[in-house]
């Protein structure tokens, strides 16, 4: 098995394929997802590496359905996800950040039991200046009718509902963390072999965080509990040691980092973004699966992300995502709201 093998030789694959044997009732299905989803992983990650010597830098000259506007890698990367899932016969429907609608899957290819819900390239802004960014995905088991394509109802599903959920960063390195309900798990693209190896089996985050990770720009439009709340983790006020302020402005690199120091990443409502900015079920949900499955905890400000029932595709939430000391507290100043 896994365990006794050395981490450096292990493939996703033979990861995914070894999770798999452990569940005799599995069909295959959601091993064939990530599979499909790995090769997309490697076709975007070359195409970030390039972007500064190929013609993918810039503004698309387009908005997306948030009134973005598009950089040119977000059409790539949306369309590399949409072309490497559409056809494996897994997928009833896709649901992209970059996209209004749902994504059916043409008629002439075979329709499964699951949806999948992405953000192609999060922090897409950020490429330009060559800062991390990442790609943000979330699986669901439908629940219409097998057979026909799926729906809306099939992706407004609540986060503890994920079978599957994981985000690729494009960093320093290319690394995949995904979790299928058994641990979060990491693996990082050797480029000489073209292959992801595992390389942090059993993530596990701090359950205090070193990292607090906001844009306090906003800090004038914010409540005065969640003002409070910063105050406490800046250590102003006696009850715990000044957290160190780490903010890319890039979703997944910070998220990446308090995942694997301890952290606690907000991005809370202000009087701007009643709901906040970030997005309930391609960004947060996902996240806080892998959060919670290593340990730490995810919140809205008043419940646990995974439990909110969504009404909208791209609706936006509040979010307090990392260590579960540092949650907790968030979830103790904002019950003051
Ligand atoms: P702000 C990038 O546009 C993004 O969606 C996330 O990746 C990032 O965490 C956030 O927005 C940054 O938002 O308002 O601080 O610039």
């Amino acid at each position: 098995m896994v365990q006794n093998t050395p981490i450096s030789v292990v493939t996703i694959d033979r990861f995914i394929i070894e999770q798999e044997q452990r569940y005799p009732e599995a069909t295959g299905a959601l091993s064939g997802i990530l599979y499909d989803l790995v090769v997309a992983a490697k076709m975007i990650a070359n195409k970030v590496r390039l972007a500064g010597l190929a013609d993918v830098l810039g503004a698309q000259g387009t908005a997306n359905v948030q009134g973005e506007i598009q950089q040119k890698l977000d059409v790539i990367s949306n369309d590399i996800l949409v072309k490497a899932l559409d056809h494996g016969g897994r997928l009833c429907a896709m649901a992209s950040e970059e996209e209004e609608g749902i994504i059916t899957v043409p008629d002439k290819f075979q329709r499964g039991n699951y949806v999948m819900l992405f953000d192609p390239l999060d922090g897409s802004s950020n490429i330009d200046v060559n800062i991390p960014v990442g790609t943000i995905f979330s699986v669901l088991r439908r629940v219409t009718p097998g057979g026909g394509p799926g729906t809306v109802e099939d992706m407004l599903q609540p986060g503890l509902k994920q079978v599957a959920a994981g985000y690729v960063i494009y960093g320093s390195s290319t690394m995949l963390v995904y979790t299928t309900g058994h641990g979060a798990h990491g693996f990082t693209l050797d480029p000489a072999i073209g292959e992801f190896l595992l390389s942090h089996p059993n993530i596990r985050i701090p359950e205090h965080g070193r990292y607090l990770s906001v844009n306090d720009s906003y800090e004038k439009y914010w409540t005065e509990p969640v003002k409070e709340l910063m105050r406490h983790y800046r250590g102003m006020n006696g009850r715990r040691d000044a957290m160190n302020v780490r903010y890319v402005g890039s979703l997944v690199a910070d998220f990446h980092r308090n995942l694997l120091g301890g952290g606690l990443f907000a991005y809370p409502a202000n009087t701007k973004s009643p709901s906040g900015k970030l997005r309930l079920l391609y960004e947060c949900n996902p996240l806080a699966f892998i959060c919670e499955q290593a340990g730490g905890a995810a919140i809205d400000g008043r419940q646990r992300i995974l439990e909110v029932q969504p009404t909208e595709l791209h609706q936006r939430s509040p979010y307090f995502v990392g260590s579960k000391a540092d949650v907790e507290a968030a979830a103790d100043y904002l019950a003051k709201a």
